[in-house]
């Protein structure tokens, strides 16, 4: 049995589980709030999160592999939630590299996952994967900015799910996955995230390190975790981080 710490409100869940974490808190543990206040997404973005319609949570994971494998923990738990929202509400999602969840072309969820320092000696590890999905939203739920790109499991099915269900779901497929990922590698991950990749033999776009709008055909992530794309040119380019866009 995992401990759920739970709350009406609170600023970022990733800031709560992190200090727990930081305190000793074990694998598995994980806190949910009913809505965020600064909800966070990658790279300083904002995780818009109205109270009672979404699943915010965060579990702590003290993962068994080496400190260069955490980058695919966000990939792996992508995997995960897609898996647990399509069983637990009957639904067909996909997943988009390297933290969204995808449904009909629109943005269902995202992953913000934050580690702890991996070098000097840490003794013992750990990551916060944080779990954003929009459940029972209805369109006037999202604020303005993301009304035309957000979609929710209410507006793609018409049936509201029990959200405190669905992060169950979730943390079970997570820490499964986890395990799986810690005693048979990336790889047979892999196989099964790429039956959900979204951008797979799509052209799409991205920005490099230099600023240049780079556009090829997406090939999927590689056992590294990166996205491999290929440009016009027959250039294979691996993509670490960054937002990479479908060209339409
Ligand atoms: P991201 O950086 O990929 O996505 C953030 C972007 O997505 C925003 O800039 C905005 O355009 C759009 N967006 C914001 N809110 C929503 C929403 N509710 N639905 C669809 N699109 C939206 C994705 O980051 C990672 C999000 C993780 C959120 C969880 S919630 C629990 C945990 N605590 C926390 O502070 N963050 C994580």
């Amino acid at each position: 049995m995992y401990t759920t710490h739970i709350f009406t409100s609170t600023d970022s869940t990733n800031k709560i589980a992190f200090n727990l974490a930081q305190d000793g808190a074990e694998h598995g543990t994980a806190v949910i709030a009913e809505m965020q206040l600064k909800g966070r997404g990658r790279l300083d973005r904002s995780w818009h999160s109205p109270a009672k319609t979404g699943l915010y949570c965060s579990v702590i994971i003290r993962p068994k592999i080496r400190s260069e494998d955490y980058p695919k923990i966000t990939l792996v738990a992508g995997l995960s939630v897609s898996q647990a929202l399509d069983s637990s509400c009957g639904i067909q999602s996909s997943v988009k590299w390297p933290n969204d969840i995808y449904i009909n072309g629109r943005k269902l969820g995202g992953i913000l996952t934050e580690s702890s320092p991996l070098s000097g000696g840490i003794s013992c590890p750990f990551a916060v994967v944080g779990i954003g999905v929009n459940i029972n939203n209805s369109k006037e739920d999202f604020a303005p900015e993301i009304a035309k790109k957000a979609t929710s499991v209410f507006i793609e099915t018409g049936g509201e799910n029990d959200i405190e269900e669905v992060f169950q779901a979730i943390r079970a497929e997570l820490l499964k996955d986890i395990e799986f990922f810690e005693q048979k590698g990336f790889s047979e991950i892999l196989v099964r995230w790429r039956k959900k990749d979204m951008l797979q033999g799509k052209l799409v776009r991205w920005m490099s390190q230099n600023g240049e709008v780079i556009c090829g055909k997406s090939e999927g992530p590689d056992l590294d975790g990166r996205l491999v794309v290929k440009d016009e040119a027959g250039v294979h380019h691996q993509i670490i981080t960054g937002d990479v866009l479908l060209c339409l």
